[in-house]
């Protein structure tokens, strides 16, 4: 009985992507997901798709962390690069929509990605700028 219930709660986004993220550490997800970004961003190098993959699936929980290390002009550049990636619109804001369109197709409910988007808009004006983008990818980008 309790693993009917088990199963019946498999249905909810959030543990399939609990599930995904496992699957990630023997590395399957990440190719899938890699995969995935390089058919997105065929002219993307490596060192971006490991930050957005970082990004994506963040080995520690954002919000707790703090700030590492101050990127140098070359890191800033690549960072700025990978901003335009996800501001598909060419605003200079990361909206919701623009993080959905992204993560959705990988398995990410919307709950999660909302969560996500909370974490990175510090300021809270429904958007990540390019200094809120900067602050989060001194926290994951290595
Ligand atoms: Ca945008
Ligand atoms: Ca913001």
């Amino acid at each position: 009985m309790l693993e009917l219930m088990e199963a019946l709660q498999q249905e909810n986004n959030l543990v399939a992507l609990a599930a995904f993220r496992t699957i990630d550490l023997n590395k399957d997800g990440v190719l899938t997901f890699n995969e995935y970004l390089r058919r997105l961003f065929p002219h993307a190098t490596e060192r971006e798709f490991a930050a957005m993959q970082e990004w994506a699936f963040p080995t520690k929980p954002v919000a707790v962390q703090e700030p590492t290390f101050e990127p140098t002009s070359e890191q800033l550049e690549e960072i700025r690069k990978m901003f335009s990636m996800y501001d598909s619109n060419h605003n200079a804001k990361i909206e919701m929509t623009e993080l959905l369109s992204l993560s959705e197709r990988c398995g990410f409910s919307q709950a999660d990605i909302a969560s996500l988007f909370k974490a990175s808009d510090k300021d809270a004006n429904g958007s990540i700028s390019l200094a809120e983008f900067v602050e989060l990818m001194k926290v994951s980008y290595i």
